[in-house]
């Protein structure tokens, strides 16, 4: 119906995806006091063809009596078809959600030139229909559902974090108890022989230590005794009252739903987006003996069992700052050092 209403600022009718505002004068005791006020609202509006009076009516101007009659008609359904989704709570400003009706005539303007003279106002809503049965529809269908399948697995495996993941050592635990976090396997904490260095008699060889599993998969390989491996003690009572000679255990853990494992020296929380693991000291080897690694050990050591004789192999202490090139502050001077593994 919006078609059948004229735009005199085009000089033509409104089309259907048209917005079509109609503006609104208050009623007057007499009609001849209505004139400005109708002069005023066509002269802010020189798009419309009609204005309402409230409570009284409407005036609509048109080129002739019989368009003027014809859009009186079509702003009365108008306006009736828009009280009527007042009624059951639809806004009529609001254009549908789906625009799937189209004139008759592949161009609106063509097929239809002159609305006042036929208002021909007819649509037709395309349909479509799925006949399930029809081959090409049940191919479709066959494979949205192997599709459909696929995703619910991918999502499912999102959700799980399957194929993700985070690991790392847990020094001094033979357990995991992050959350989410499952234990790859336990064992023993081992590095190189501890022995005193000196410059005349320097010890070099490797310094890291490593996790060896309790259930190990043996060689029958001999090596000449150059490169050793021995089981880590820890060599002071500081992270425990009894801890001296006690052998360290370890676990290598997996964070299922995290994908990076970051150890944070210097800190006993985790930044922001992290989620802590364990918290413990920093240890390494003696300062004046054969290298080693800074490793973050638990703040909470279990002793492997049956292992607090001394064997002194590979010997861990607390280890502190020292100022300097290290600045103090922040730090300072001959302190244990926090730190926090976190995942994320
Ligand atoms: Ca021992």
């Amino acid at each position: 119906m919006i078609k059948c209403t004229y735009n005199w600022t085009l000089g033509k009718n409104n089309k259907y995806f048209d917005e079509l505002v109609i503006p609104i004068v208050e009623g007057q005791p007499e009609e001849i006091d209505l004139a400005p006020y109708v002069a005023k609202a066509l002269e802010d509006y020189p798009d419309t063809s009609c204005v309402i009076i409230r409570r009284h009516g409407m005036y609509v101007v048109g080129p002739t009596w019989e368009k003027t009659k014809l859009m009186l008609e079509s702003f009365d359904y108008l306006f009736h078809i828009a009280m009527q989704m007042k009624l059951y709570g639809l806004d009529p400003t609001q254009p549908p959600p789906e625009s799937n009706w189209r004139m008759v005539g592949s161009d609106e303007t063509s097929a239809l030139p002159n609305l006042f003279d036929t208002c021909s106002c007819y649509r037709e809503k395309i349909q479509k229909r799925l006949l399930l049965n029809d081959p090409d529809v049940a191919t479709r269908f066959s494979q949205m559902e192997i599709t459909i399948q696929k995703l619910t697995e991918q999502l499912s495996r999102l959700e799980n974090n399957a194929g993700a993941g985070s690991t790392y050592v847990r020094w001094g635990r033979s357990i995991c108890s992050g959350d989410n976090t499952e234990l790859v396997y336990s064992g023993y904490a081992a590095g190189q022989l501890y022995l005193h260095a000196s410059y005349t008699n320097r010890h070099g060889g490797p310094s890291n230590l490593l996790c060896m599993p309790g259930d190990p998969e043996l060689t029958n390989i001999s090596g000449n005794g150059t490169s050793l491996l021995y089981g880590a003690e820890y060599q002071e009572n500081i992270l425990k009252p009894d801890a001296h000679d006690e052998d360290v255990p370890c676990a290598v853990c997996r964070n299922k739903k995290t994908q990076n494992t970051l150890m944070i020296p210097g800190r006993k929380s985790c930044y922001s987006g992290w989620q802590k693991e364990y918290q413990s000291l920093v240890v390494s080897g003696h300062r004046a003996y054969s290298a080693s690694s800074y490793l973050c050990m638990d703040r909470d050591p279990e002793y492997i069992p049956g292992g607090h004789v001394n064997n002194d192999g590979s010997l861990l202490y607390v280890t502190t700052t020292k100022c300097g090139s290290l600045p103090c502050p922040p730090y300072t001077d001959d302190k244990a050092i926090n730190c926090v593994v976190c995942s994320k």
